[in-house]
């Protein structure tokens, strides 16, 4: 039986759009009709499909209103559009606001339909800055009919923070394995203007505070003393400038690229030797993925979801936070020895294909659609 999902998120959000748009393209692709209500066309929803259909939330600034009612909107169209496209559940991203939108608008059309609520980890960094809202956050979760969180270590938090016991399963991102693959890209290096003795670093963010640029900067610098390499730093955000400042200030303005936000990252990924994710909060880590399944073994923090992804010493390497030094060494021992790259590179291709495959993940979400549907 095929199912008719409404799927609401932020659509320009990183990681958690990208995860709602791919599982939408997937899902249409298996035959299910999928509506996106949302905001704005999701960045990653690039291709056509009958199957797919596009509601626009649109907020409307009327003088009388301070701030926009985007919440109030989104519920109105997502009840519009259940009634009037016969939905069978509604598939949202965040606790807060959408999982709360989603059940007014359940109230709205009578209870008839399910809410599927997927957990990105952003509800808790909302919580850290504004705990007011803990219950509303609770009263997000406690009011899906089934909720799934991206790693184990998001349950957990999930459960302890929230104080909820709201049954919460993982299911862990993935990736458009027929997009992310290693790609012979030898002339990109070249654009790139990348030397053929030359190791390639990278690291994709938004540039927040908690993705620590300036430690990945420190891990290159120790490095680029030791062999030839360059670091990209693709993306963009509120830290560029202290990250532009370290390295000038380190003096190797002329091995680092800044390349802004890039949309083809598949390809920049295939011609990468080492991808480092730092961050002190990290959900799941959706960049190492990527690269993984480009072939580029990561470094990662000792930090929510990412140990979960990185399995230390097999297709990557584990480190603690600001733990600069092993960091370094880690890099520099991978890097250096070209048997092990092969390994780690070969182990992660393999994790993303197995753990992480998307045909995988794809059949937990509609095993779990089911089940709501039939209120098990
Ligand atoms: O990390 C961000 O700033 C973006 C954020 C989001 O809401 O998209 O990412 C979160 O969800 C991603 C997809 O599940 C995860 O891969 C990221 O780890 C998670 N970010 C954090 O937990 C900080």
């Amino acid at each position: 039986m095929t199912l008719k999902i409404g799927i609401t998120c932020y659509p320009t959000v990183g990681g958690s759009g990208v995860i709602a748009t791919e599982l939408g393209k997937m899902l249409a692709e298996k035959g299910h009709e999928v509506h996106f209500i949302t905001s704005s066309v999701p960045f990653r929803l690039d291709t056509f499909h009958p199957n797919i259909y596009f509601h626009e939330v649109e907020v409307n600034q009327y003088a009388v209103f301070r701030y926009p009612p985007y919440d109030l909107t989104l519920a109105s169209k997502m009840a519009e559009v259940i009634q009037r496209e016969n939905l069978d559940l509604l598939h949202v991203h965040y606790a807060v606001p959408h999982a709360v939108c989603a059940f007014l608008a359940k109230e709205m059309v009578g209870g008839n339909i399910k809410i599927v609520t997927t957990l990105h980890g952003t509800d808790i960094t909302v919580l850290g800055y504004d705990p007011s809202l803990t219950e509303l956050i609770r009263f997000g979760i406690e009011k899906s009919d089934r909720v799934t969180a991206v790693s184990d270590d998001l349950v957990e938090q999930t459960h302890r923070l929230l104080e909820t016991d709201k049954e919460i399963d993982t299911v862990y991102n993935f990736v458009d394995e027929r997009i992310y693959y290693p790609k012979a890209e030898a002339d990109l290096r070249k654009g790139y203007d990348i030397k053929e003795n030359e190791k390639v670093i990278v690291h994709i963010s938004n540039f927040r505070a908690v993705k620590r640029v300036p430690d990945v900067i420190e891990v290159f610098n120790r490095i680029q003393k030791e062999m030839p390499a360059k670091l990209l730093l693709i993306g963009d955000g509120p830290e560029i400038q202290v990250a532009c400042r370290l390295v000038n200030d380190l003096g190797i303005r002329d091995r680092v690229k800044f390349l802004g936000k890039q949309e083809n990252v598949a390809e920049i990924l295939s011609i990468c030797d080492l991808k480092l994710l730092l961050s002190e909060k990290e959900s799941f880590g959706l960049v190492a993925l990527e690269a993984m399944a480009c072939g580029v073994p990561a470094i990662g923090t000792n930090i929510g979801g990412i140990p979960e992804v990185i399995e230390h010493g097999v297709n990557g390497f584990i480190a603690e936070v600001g733990d600069i030094e092993s960091i370094a060494s880690y890099a520099m021992q991978l890097l250096s020895n070209a048997e092990l790259h092969k390994n780690m590179s070969a182990r992660a291709v393999e994790a993303v294909q197995t753990k992480f495959a998307s045909n995988f993940i794809l059949e937990q979400y509609e095993a779990l659609y089911y089940k709501t549907l039939q209120g098990a």
